[in-house]
């Protein structure tokens, strides 16, 4: 195949405007949307690409998730679901770095390196959320898909975990679910009304939930999900668009500032359930009768799944774990592996690097503490708890029907609130019960913006820094004068920043220690 094609179009539509090296990162590539107009033509013709080497449907989603609106990015999905493979992040990364002439070249190198049969046929899926730019880059995708040949099919406006979920579905023929977007919605709503049936109520659980769309595309797939789901839950949504996008509601918010989002009326003891830009990822809060705050992250999200599940497999010899990452609140890692006996491990933050580690164990729960996880099940643990159904065994015909409210392919916003809800329903749990199970070490994270933060480099699961020299000696010391005191810094892979964690018995000393730390890096 020659790649004139593609070169023409980039020169005369998508042409590259900038010179600065660019890196596939965590997140995809994520900017300013002005500036991903090549990008995503690029990874159009990459995603043709991949497909091509994979034999499978690729998907493409356009989205900058909990990030502002002017923002935008744009991040692969392999054929079951995952990550791109990083032999792929590396192609990705050299052929945004090429000219426009260079692609050409850059293509011809992928090809040769991957051996790819370039007269196969490529289907590319595309997904994006509801940022204004969003159109304008599928469109881009778009163009680069058809460039090397390839076909296209436009989900148009979807959460990130439902491209994932029609990806899986299509590359599995079928399997795990039919591979449209009202397959998708129908198969969990199924699972979750099932669960249901017998009372919507149980002890101090009121199914009564605030839902704070964070003015996004999770806003409009809770309104599908509440058309297929009749009266299993009341929900009322919440920033559904009239407002700005991830601005002071929604997940990242929440979470970040540890603040009730605006635009959800201040109803005490009633849950809120807020989402973010893309709806990947989820956090609960509540206010108490006087009025405080009070947050249930991914850390306390994890631990309740944990718990119940491991609950439900006992006598089925399977292994069930959870990872978590270093931004994992300790006192949660203390009640899951102490009170609750759950083994953890401690994985790189992005989840292709949590998803990776879940895989070790049958059942593998993972989560970030920025709300971002979900469960995925070995083969084994599938037919385990199969057999285990069929012969009658209670818990396992239970864990069978929480399975397919679990969208296995990728964190989930609404598939985790499901199996919260279901978790706090079987155990007759009020959201102030939930979080009475273990109370959070104050933390506080931080950003500071240095010259370049590509000098930091990090260890043992970033939890240790080894560049610059001598910075995690200061942070040691500093650490040290803190009780209970934790902290870390790593470069963040999706800005252009250095986060810094923070931890202590106080809220006050784990500020204080954030900035103690945070002046040992600037
Ligand atoms: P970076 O910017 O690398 O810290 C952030 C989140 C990740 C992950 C990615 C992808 C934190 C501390 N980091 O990564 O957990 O969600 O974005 O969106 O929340
Ligand atoms: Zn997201």
């Amino acid at each position: 195949m020659n790649f004139t094609e593609a070169v023409r179009v980039a020169q005369e539509q998508y042409p590259k405007k900038v010179t600065k090296p660019i890196k596939y990162g965590t997140a995809g590539f994520r900017s300013r949307a002005d500036a991903l107009d090549f990008i995503m033509y690029r990874m159009g013709l990459l995603a043709g690409l991949r497909a091509r080497d994979t034999s499978s449907v690729i998907g493409v989603m356009i989205t900058a998730s909990h990030n502002p609106v002017p923002d935008n990015g744009v991040k692969l999905v392999d054929p079951m679901g995952e990550m791109l493979a990083p032999a792929w992040e590396v192609h990705a990364t050299t052929l945004v770095n090429a000219t426009d002439e260079g692609i050409a070249s850059a293509l011809e190198g992928i090809v040769s390196e991957a051996h790819i049969d370039t007269s196969k046929k490529a289907l590319v899926f595309v997904g994006r959320d509801t940022r204004p730019s969003s159109n304008r880059l599928c469109d881009a995708v778009i163009a680069g898909v058809t460039a090397v040949g390839g076909e296209f099919k436009d989900f148009g406006i979807v959460s990130t975990p439902i491209l994932h979920y029609v990806v899986t579905c299509y590359n599995d023929g079928g399997k795990y679910g039919e591979a449209t977007v009202q397959g998708y919605y129908q198969k969990i709503s199924r699972a979750f009304n099932k669960l249901r049936s017998s009372g919507t109520s149980n002890g101090n659980y009121d199914p009564v939930i605030l839902y704070d769309g964070a003015n996004g595309v999770g806003a409009l797939a809770m309104s599908e999900f509440l058309n297929n789901m009749k009266k299993s839950l009341n929900v009322t949504i919440f920033n559904k668009g009239e407002g700005v996008l991830n601005h002071l509601c929604g997940a990242d918010y929440v979470k970040v500032q540890q603040k009730w989002p605006e635009g959800v009326p201040k109803t005490q003891n009633v849950r809120c359930v807020s989402v973010d830009g893309d709806a990947d990822r989820v956090i609960y809060s509540y206010l108490d009768s006087d009025g405080k705050f009070y947050m249930l992250d991914g850390d306390k999200i994890a631990t309740l799944v944990a718990g119940y599940l491991q609950e439900l497999v006992k006598g089925l010899q399977l292994k069930l774990g959870l990872v978590q990452t270093a931004y994992a609140n300790g006192a949660s890692t203390a009640y899951i592996t102490e009170k609750l006996g759950v083994p953890v491990a401690c994985a790189k933050t992005g989840v292709k690097h949590l998803h990776h580690m879940a895989l070790e164990f049958n059942i593998g729960v993972y989560f970030e503490a920025n709300g971002h996880g979900t469960v995925i099940f070995s083969k084994t643990a599938r037919e385990a708890i199969e057999t285990a159904a069929q012969a009658k065994n209670n818990s396992a015909e239970k864990l069978s029907q929480v399975l397919d409210v679990i969208n296995e392919t990728v964190g989930d916003a609404i598939s985790d609130m499901l199996l919260v809800e279901t978790v706090l329903h079987a155990r007759g749990w009020s959201v102030s019960d939930w979080n009475d199970a273990y109370t959070d070490l104050p933390n506080r994270q931080m950003k500071v913006t240095v010259a370049d933060r590509a000098v930091i480099t990090t260890t043992d699961a970033e939890r240790v820094c080894v560049t610059p020299e001598g910075l995690q000696n200061t942070i040691n010391k500093i650490v040290k004068a803190f009780l209970k005191g934790r902290s870390f810094v790593r470069p963040s892979g999706t800005e252009d920043i250095v986060r810094i964690y923070a931890e202590a018995s106080t809220q006050e000393e784990a500020d204080n220690l954030a900035i103690q730390v945070a002046c040992a890096v600037y």
